[in-house]
């Protein structure tokens, strides 16, 4: 039967884009940390929206399962299939045109298989900016950004995913295609199903195509690195610069001294700004769309003001884009300086960001409690309550007997954003990671509704099954 399938879809996409090799499969059955790992069918690659819609056909009519796959960069296995070795995983990364920029609209028309990157290149281009940035610019794919309503460092001016999309196109689970590919700011004829697509996972339907917002390109920036007692003075700081920039605030990132301490070990070239070892650092850009906007004298100004006020303990202002990408460059390393130390527990959680010094301190405190010596990373986007909450083991400890605590330590970290109100995942989704432990956290009636819409759009479960949804 497997076989039969595997015959049609070398029809329907021709026989260099249907991979059954072992070793051709490699790639595309794990994730790139070996955190998850499957075997699949297939793997299939089509080049044109109506080749998807014909391989999830062909797939649905043999009664197997289909894995949407982007660039495979996901944190939590969405994107990673079982281990039957039934399922077909749809790999988009072959439809990657641009068919539409439309300056006088702000929009850009992209395929689902686009990278991140060559989208904002694009846009740059036309002189203008698409605002999505995140470490994995250069290998995530639009369609992977829209499944997970990724997040990033632009969040705080720019929003998520769903906020930068007006339309999308998407294979439905039985193959048929639904256009909903509109460049409009405003239209009110109904639902809007398009961010139901948004943060699915690919367990409602393929993306193959989105309509992005645009926006002006920045034109000046000013970057400071700043060193705080505590999370509560990040906070300020953020009301003093929202107060004395405004919507010129566009990027505000919070890193623990761990966090700091891994880069500048295991970071070549990472080199530490300030002299003085101080608990927490936080990122500051403000940019502007005016190439002599004055930046630099707006930010020095909200720092003396937060000096005085002590919430600020030292700083620098960069002198210029290359000190300002080796600051960046501190912030990015962090998530992969943190592997040099063993398993690197992730957790990827919000809350109200005034709640956030308390959450924190309650947070620490049970951690360290549950495992004295706990190395815990603590960084993030806090502009927006969103902090990576990555646990290391003690140092000189066993790493399998830290890797067994997971779960146990998960628990602390959610059950303490729970009592702030808070979620256990604000950007990287459930995938197979949380997929049964968000029954937990989850209110009852909003999972019923879910489940709801998972049998409307796919009643014989088969877009990405075993993700998101609780078994
Ligand atoms: P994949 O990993 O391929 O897939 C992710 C999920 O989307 C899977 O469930 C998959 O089935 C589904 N999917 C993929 N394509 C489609 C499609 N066309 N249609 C339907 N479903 C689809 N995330 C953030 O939000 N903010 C960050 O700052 C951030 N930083 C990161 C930094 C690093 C170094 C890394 C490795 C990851 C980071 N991520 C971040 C995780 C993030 O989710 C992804 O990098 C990105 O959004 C996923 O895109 P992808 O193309 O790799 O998707
Ligand atoms: C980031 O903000 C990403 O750097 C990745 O969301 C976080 O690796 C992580 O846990
Ligand atoms: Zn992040």
């Amino acid at each position: 039967m497997t076989a039969d399938l595997i015959g049609r879809l070398r029809q329907v996409v021709g026989p260099a884009a249907v991979l059954t090799d072992p070793a051709d499969l490699a790639g595309y059955v794990s994730d790139w940390r070996a955190a998850y790992a499957g075997t699949a069918a297939a793997v299939v690659r089509p080049g044109r929206t109506e080749e998807v819609a014909a391989v999830v056909a062909r797939c649905a009519e043999a009664g197997v399962a289909v894995v949407p796959q982007g660039g495979n960069t996901g944190l939590c296995g969405g994107a990673v299939p079982d281990r039957s070795g039934r399922q077909v995983v749809l790999s988009l990364t072959r439809m990657r045109r641009v068919r539409d920029l439309d300056v006088a609209n702000q929009t850009i028309t992209v395929e689902a298989g686009a990278v991140l990157r060559s989208v904002q290149e694009a846009a740059a281009a036309a002189g203008q900016l698409f605002p999505l940035s995140l470490g994995a610019e250069g290998s995530c794919t639009i369609g992977g950004n829209l499944a997970t309503n990724a997040g990033g460092t632009g969040v705080l001016r720019y929003g998520t995913m769903r906020d930068l999309t007006l339309g999308l196109e998407v294979v439905l689970p039985d193959g048929r295609i639904w256009n909903g590919l509109r460049g409009l700011r405003k239209d009110n004829t109904g639902y809007d199903l398009k961010q139901l697509f948004i943060g699915s996972e690919g367990t409602l339907g393929v993306i193959t195509a989105a309509v992005l917002k645009l926006f002006p390109a920045v034109r000046s920036r000013a970057t400071a690195w700043v060193a705080l007692p505590n999370p509560q003075a990040a906070v300020e700081l953020i009301g003093v610069l929202r107060e004395l920039a405004g919507d010129r605030l566009t990027g505000f990132e919070i890193m623990s001294r761990q966090s700091v301490e891994f880069v500048l070990r295991h970071v070549t070239g990472a080199r530490d700004p300030l002299g003085d070892r101080q608990p927490w650092y936080a990122l500051v850009e403000l940019s502007d769309t005016l190439p002599a906007a004055g930046l630099d004298e707006v930010i020095e100004s909200a720092l003396g003001e937060a000096f005085e006020k002590g919430v600020v303990v030292d700083g620098v202002v960069a002198a210029g884009p290359a000190q300002a990408a080796a600051l960046w460059a501190l912030r990015e390393g962090i998530s992969e300086a943190q592997n040099h130390e063993g398993p690197s527990l992730k957790h990827d959680v919000s809350v109200p960001v005034s709640r956030i010094p308390a959450f924190v301190a309650r947070t620490d405190r049970a951690l360290e409690e549950a495992v004295p010596g706990i190395r815990i990373v603590t960084y993030g986007h806090i502009g927006d309550g969103n902090l990576h909450y990555n646990l290391s083991k003690p140092e000189g400890s066993d790493d399998a007997e830290f890797r067994a605590r997971a779960a146990t330590l998960a628990r602390v970290i959610y059950d303490s954003a729970g009592a702030f109100d808070g979620s256990i995942s604000a950007e990287h989704g459930l995938g197979q990671a949380k997929r049964e432990i968000i029954a937990d956290y989850k209110d009852g009636h909003e999972l019923e509704l879910m489940r709801g819409l998972k049998r409307l759009f796919d009643p014989r479960g088969l877009m990405n099954p075993g993700k998101v949804l609780p078994g």
